[in-house]
């Protein structure tokens, strides 16, 4: 690698578009330099290098230049070390599906999970667990097609959906906790629980996965913490 080799990594503990680098990082045993950001009083580096959405994270290539986009970070860094842990699949059709659900778990997944999703009533929140039901119950198909009988989505080893859904798990099961529900039931989608308990095992996403407390302060700081409903 030649620029490539000096990377830092903007980000948050508590992200999981962060984790998610993190995670494609250590699979890839690349080297970085993580710095902290302060979400709620931004730097003016992030600030200049996305000014755009003036989100993390940013991967920052040794002359400075920005990579923004979770999604977009991961397919950067499996080109640039595609020998260790390739990601994405080498066939253009089995790439386009790949991109397809990571579209899919970012949008509809991660809106049904989103820290912030507020509702105020009873029947907005089962409204948002069915939905979440009928989420996973689509993932367990997109899981079985993909993963062929083997552990994870990209077959004997971690692919890049293990790496766009893994990321998620964490906070998909806090959401979870404070809701009452399990998302990764293992009567309803017994193959997706097998993946999500296999996955959180494995530890490059053990060690790019923030503990709960972590989690907490940071719902705290979004300042929308309610009690579940009863
Ligand atoms: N689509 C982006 C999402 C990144 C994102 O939402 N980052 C959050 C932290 S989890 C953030 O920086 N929020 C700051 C803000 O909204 O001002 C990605 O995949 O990188």
């Amino acid at each position: 690698m030649g620029k490539e080799s000096e990377l830092k990594l903007l980000g948050t503990a508590a992200s999981p578009f962060v984790n998610r680098v993190q995670f494609a990082l250590n699979l890839k045993s690349i080297k970085y330099e993580y710095i902290e950001e302060n979400l709620a009083c931004k730097s003016e580096l992030l600030l200049t290098s996305n000014p755009v959405h003036k989100k993390v994270p940013v991967l920052l290539i040794a002359d400075q230049t920005p990579i923004c986009e979770s999604q977009i970070i991961v397919e950067y860094l499996d080109e640039i070390q595609p020998d260790l842990n390739q990601l994405l699949p080498s066939d253009p059709l089995d790439r386009a599906n790949c991109r397809f659900w990571a579209t899919y778990i970012d949008t509809k997944v991660r809106s049904l999970n989103h820290p912030c999703r507020k509702t105020t009533r009873k029947e907005g929140q089962e409204a948002i667990k069915k939905q979440m039901m009928e989420a996973a119950q689509v993932l367990e198909e997109a899981f079985i097609k993909s993963s062929n009988g083997k552990a994870y989505f990209g077959g004997d080893q971690v692919g890049y959906l293990d790496v766009i859904l893994g990321s998620l798990i964490t906070w998909i099961k806090f959401i979870d906790g404070l809701n009452d529900f399990n998302t990764f039931d293992e009567a309803r989608v017994p193959q997706l629980a097998k993946w999500a308990k296999h996955i959180a095992s494995h530890e490059a996403l053990k060690s790019a996965t923030p503990g709960y407390e972590t989690l907490t302060s940071f719902y705290d700081m979004l300042n929308i913490y309610r009690p579940p409903y009863k």
